[in-house]
């Protein structure tokens, strides 16, 4: 997730119809046979022909794993519980008839599983906690910090110090719940990156991957799982949009799309995006976004100013002209975007990483963790939420309000957010799996009372096409961690 100042003003001329185009159903259809995994029974395919994004039969069986998809979360009093009907019911239904599994059944199936998907090393869906012992998880990309001005004192030495050593062996609980939050958003994009094709749904690349990762996190209630609703914006939408119920968006071919995925351990997020692109011809784009966030993983580190960080990013991105469809754009960054500290269960905290230079001469400090992400436009470089969009992403204020509730529903609504959600983002998606349905009154008296905030999605100019990249960093006492760097990006 992104952080964005003054996301309701200038709602005006963009249009936001990216949410609600009518798919004709023959096309996808058409489509289908790319859709997924090659289909291995006909029988089956044709029985499952109804649904949208079918070819999931196939996926029915890969995501299958030791649990029902839905989590411990529909085992305890989510008496509610209700598979959504339509279009991703597949998986569901047939997770629900396998339940009664044995371990033994899930390793063959696995193996089938990824025997069609052609990739025979990859142990996916198996939590990340049962890969590694005693919590032995990947250690981020360490980078050394760079020399601040003034005061080179703060910067050197780090590594050997015996006081920062012994600081940072303190915090190594809180190292590993983050690289295990890491390994299950790598494992997740990388399976992602492969699955994803053109005529899929969004719904249905969101659900996948959502279940995946749900999957990999082990998500138990509050103590693990998915941080914020997967974002998949496109085009020239930069953030915030994932698909609600009923959306029939399709991920086309010529579709710049942003998988913002955000994984956590007892709150600890990792918060990191990606840019997915089918035609070559937004490569430079893609390139000038993923170094300008490569600079500014570099830029930061303790006793840094935000501002220089900023200019350093600005730099870097206006440094690169692409050409698309004959027009030359020098690439911008989406100014008022930016990246963020983050706290336990806290995605935005105090703090904001400028991807322009600007006044902000607040510095890093050791211990903190942040997002660092840049996004590059080929439009005016601001992006704004639209007058008549329909909001998916929300999330309960961190200041808590003490205000009387006269309504019921509302009440019921703010306990189930309490007890699934925290103060981590979700979308209506996530309301509908937990059984809530007709929420939508409630849900807007808890932004009217300011209990909750809605996320709109965040476009630039009709035409523009935007590209993200984000990765989260610790600022270790005794060098910086990349904590969800992966072999992709
Ligand atoms: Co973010």
């Amino acid at each position: 997730m992104v952080n964005e100042d003054n996301h309701f003003l200038e709602a005006k001329e963009i249009d936001s119809k990216v949410f609600l185009e009518p798919v004709d159903e023959k096309i996808l259809n058409e489509n289908e046979p790319n859709n997924c995994i090659p289909v291995r029974k006909q029988r089956k395919k044709k029985k499952k022909k109804k649904g949208i994004g079918t070819g999931t039969d196939e996926l029915g069986s890969l995501l299958q794993s030791n649990e029902k998809v839905g989590s411990h979360e529909s085992d305890k009093s989510q008496e509610g519980y209700a598979p959504k009907p339509a279009t991703d019911c597949v998986i569901k239904k047939r997770n629900k008839k396998r339940k009664k599994k044995t371990s033994s059944d899930v390793k063959i199936e696995e193996k089938e599983s990824t025997s069609v998907e052609n990739d025979k090393t990859v142990p996916l869906f198996i939590p990340v906690k049962q890969l590694f012992s005693d919590s032995d998880y990947p250690i981020g990309e360490i980078m050394e910090y760079p020399k601040v001005e003034l005061d080179s004192r703060t910067a050197i030495n780090r590594t050997s110090n015996a006081e920062k050593k012994a600081l940072d062996s303190a915090n190594i609980d809180m190292y590993k719940e983050l690289r295990q939050a890491a390994e299950a958003h790598r494992q997740t994009r990388k399976f992602m990156q492969k699955f994803i094709k053109p005529g899929m749904k969004m719904i249905y690349i969101c659900e996948i991957l959502e279940d995946i990762a749900r999957k990999l996190i082990d998500e138990k209630g509050l103590e693990a799982g998915l941080a914020f609703p997967t974002g998949c914006s496109l085009n020239n939408c930069a953030a915030h949009y994932t698909p609600n119920s009923g959306d029939n968006t399709v991920f086309e071919y010529d579709d710049v799309c942003k998988i913002d995925i955000g994984t956590h351990i007892n709150g600890r997020i990792i918060d990191s995006a990606f840019t997915m692109t089918f035609n070559s011809k937004y490569d430079k784009l893609l390139e000038a976004v993923r170094e300008a966030t490569n600079t500014g993983i570099k830029a930061a580190g303790i006793d840094v100013r935000l501002c220089d960080i900023g200019e350093q990013i600005q730099e870097v991105m206006e440094s690169y002209e692409v050409e698309i469809d004959g027009k030359t754009y020098q690439v911008k960054p989406i100014r008022n975007l930016s990246g963020h500290s983050i706290h336990p269960y806290r995605v935005h905290a105090d703090k904001n990483v400028p991807i322009t230079k600007n006044a902000d001469q607040t510095r890093m400090e050791e211990g903190e963790i942040y997002a660092i992400e840049t996004f590059g436009s080929t439009g005016r470089g601001y992006a704004v939420a639209t007058a008549d969009q329909e909001f998916s992403h929300y999330m309960k204020n961190y200041e808590t309000v003490n205000v009387p509730m006269r309504s019921t529903k509302s009440k019921q609504l703010l306990n189930v957010i309490n007890q699934n959600f925290g103060t981590l983002a979700f979308c209506r998606r996530w309301l509908d799996r937990l059984g809530q349905s007709k929420y939508l009154l409630s849900l807007n008296d808890l932004c009217q009372k300011g209990i909750v905030s809605p996320y709109p999605a965040l476009f630039d100019i009709k035409k523009s096409y935007s590209a993200q990249y984000e990765h989260t960093i610790i600022l270790r006492p005794t060098c910086k961690e990349v904590v969800s760097r992966g072999d992709d990006y």
